[in-house]
């Protein structure tokens, strides 16, 4: 999506500028993951208008495969406006009958999966259309049948559904899903356990790796059968959002690299540390050396 938002604080009807940029959960993780030098692509739809053009020239711009994106000749690329008001964030969404909402069954080709170890999905999509709901266990089971593991972010957006359809969307994904991940407060929405019970319930649905993320409090995770906490790093907050899927980038790039579970999980919280410091959706997310180095807690002097 585009994302429209003023430079500073302060009610959108008031904003005498407004930026252009990009949003959206899964073009932020392929980018994650293309910055950290592990090759991504991203399958979506977008319009054949001027908003689609700069949707796909950030997304290439940042190394992601941008080959399977489809472009629909009469629908919009969706929209998000963002404002912040003493302190707190709103979005307010223009997506409904978007390129994106026509994701269907069959959208992609089994070949646009060689090569890749996993497939990562978001519940985001399950919440545009009826056919883009059918889209995502399509994808999952895709995925499966060519050998491809899932990766699968609940990502509940509460103004685009009910927490009811939701929870019901993201628990029939569970059976074909590999890594699970979750946020706290998602996971209350939907589910209404505390964050133990959660991890427990969700571990035993089927993902072998279910993450709860807490934000600046890190997670706790269960990896086949193994509970483990990993703490936050403790940062100044600038902008929240992306962080859940910096996290996620953060996860699946330290699983590529055949990092342990304790690892991957340290990863991922620093990858949402960076993205948390920048204002914008992914637009701070480190490359591989700045993420090492702030793994190792080196000192970067910067000249
Ligand atoms: O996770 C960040 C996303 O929420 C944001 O980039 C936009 O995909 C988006 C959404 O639907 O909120």
């Amino acid at each position: 999506m585009v994302l429209v938002a003023p430079p500073t604080p302060g009610r959108l009807r008031h904003a005498g500028a407004v930026t252009l940029s990009i949003g959206g959960a899964e073009s932020n993780v392929a980018i994650g993951l293309s910055r950290l030098g592990v090759p991504a692509g991203w399958v979506s739809a977008l319009g054949e208008d001027e908003l689609g053009e700069l949707v796909l020239h950030r997304v290439r711009a940042e190394g992601v495969d941008t080959r399977a994106v489809r472009r629909v000749a009469d629908r919009p690329t969706g929209l998000y406006l963002r404002e912040e008001v003493v302190g707190a964030l709103r979005v307010y969404y223009y997506r409904s009958g978007s390129a994106a909402s026509t994701l269907a069954p069959g959208e992609f080709d089994a070949a646009v999966l060689d090569g890749a170890e996993y497939l990562h999905l978001t519940g985001i999509t399950g919440a545009l259309s009826p056919e883009s709901a059918e889209f995502l266990p399509w994808a999952a089971r895709t995925a499966r049948e060519a050998g491809v593991r899932v990766s699968y972010d609940v990502n509940y957006r509460s103004r685009l559904w009910e927490p009811a359809a939701a929870r019901a969307a993201s628990e029939a994904m569970l059976p074909n899903v590999d890594v699970l991940l979750v946020g706290d407060e998602e996971a209350r929405a939907l589910w209404g356990w505390d964050d133990h019970a959660c991890l427990d319930q969700l571990a035993d649905s089927g993902p072998a790796e279910v993450v709860l993320k807490r934000g600046a409090r890190g997670c706790v995770a269960v990896v086949d059968g193994e509970r483990l906490t990993s703490p936050g790093f403790p940062v100044r907050q600038v902008d929240p959002i992306g962080a859940g899927d910096a996290f996620a980038a953060g996860y699946l790039a330290a699983s590529l690299d055949g990092l342990g579970p304790a690892d991957r999980l340290r990863t991922a919280n620093a990858m949402g540390a960076f993205c948390v410091q920048n204002r914008g959706d992914y637009e701070g997310l480190p490359n591989r050396r700045e993420l090492t180095a702030f793994l190792n807690q080196t000192v970067d002097l910067g000249r």
